[in-house]
């Protein structure tokens, strides 16, 4: 007996196995949900349908969630082949790799309009597709954050702005959503090597600081973020929305 068996799920921004998606993804399938993934591009098929099938997934669907077509195109196949869904995972973000160095006070127009509309945008418009999917089942929406959208963390930039749109868009979605009992939360993960975190400039520094400075002295896994990514998708937080959980070793309430 899992805690989701019969619950359905889709899971946005797996890239590689070394993806927060991916583990939390292999959580829940642990837990008894049966998942679809999403996949950004063409060159990511190759990566993840390997992934979604190890784990008996059959639906693994292109959806670059700047194109509303294809992000229609996700929630009609879910629509038909499942009728509804009872979890969403939005794990992804994206900003040019100019925008991530030097001094925020240069980022473009441009930088910021794609960074806010593939890191936060994208959840809007995800979650009102879903809505529609979890009429009438217990549904529950989590995405990934970042402490840059409350600190300022040198090199994240446009990045810590798109963050904290994204959290307050966790808290509006919250609100309009709550009345269909669809709960929207966000985790906010310590810095943890991926592909998004690949070639960031000064990120060994930062994982070495997490190691000496936070209350549990070490760097979070992606394991760590799939243990309460589950709590969130499950019935064990059914009377928590709206809320952004650290997961980050206590990172965040150490002052001097
Ligand atoms: P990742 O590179 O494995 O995942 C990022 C995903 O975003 C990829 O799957 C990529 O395909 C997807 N993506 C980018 N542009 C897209 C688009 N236009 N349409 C659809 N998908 C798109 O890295 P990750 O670390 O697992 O990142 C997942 C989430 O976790 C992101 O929101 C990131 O900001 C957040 N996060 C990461 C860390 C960290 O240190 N790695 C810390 C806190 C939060
Ligand atoms: C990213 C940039 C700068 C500092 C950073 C990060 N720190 C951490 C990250 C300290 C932990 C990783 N992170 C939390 C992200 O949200 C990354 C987002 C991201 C990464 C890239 C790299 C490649 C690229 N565009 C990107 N867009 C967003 O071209």
């Amino acid at each position: 007996m899992g805690l989701l068996d019969g619950k359905k799920g889709i899971i946005f921004g797996v890239a590689n196995e070394r993806s927060i998606a991916w583990a939390i993804a292999q959580a829940l399938n642990k837990e008894g949900m049966e998942l679809a993934f999403s996949y950004a591009g063409e060159a990511l098929e190759s990566r993840v349908r390997p992934l979604a099938e190890s784990i008996g997934s059959k639906l693994v669907i292109p959806c670059d969630v700047t194109d509303d077509a294809q992000i229609d195109s996700v929630f009609d196949t879910l629509s038909k082949e499942w009728g509804g869904i009872d979890a969403l995972v939005h794990s992804l973000a994206f900003a040019r790799k100019e925008e991530l160095k030097g001094d925020f006070v240069d980022t473009s127009r441009e930088g910021f309009r794609i960074a806010l509309d593939v890191s936060a945008y994208s959840l809007v418009a995800l979650a009102r597709r879903a809505r529609a999917l979890m009429e009438g089942r217990a549904g529950s929406i989590i995405t990934l954050s970042y402490y840059g959208s409350v600190k300022v963390i040198q090199n994240y930039n446009v990045m810590g702005v798109a963050k904290a749109a994204l959290e307050a868009s966790v808290r509006y979605l919250a609100s309009d959503l709550g009345p269909k009992n669809i709960r929207v939360n966000a985790i906010s993960a310590g810095p943890i090597k991926t592909l998004a975190a690949m070639g960031i400039a000064g990120f060994r520094s930062i994982l070495d600081q997490v190691e000496t400075k936070a209350p549990l002295r070490r760097n979070v896994t992606q394991e760590d973020v799939a243990k309460t990514a589950l709590y969130l998708l499950s019935g064990l937080s059914s009377g928590v929305t709206g809320e952004v959980v650290y997961v980050d070793s206590g990172f965040n309430i150490v002052g001097l």
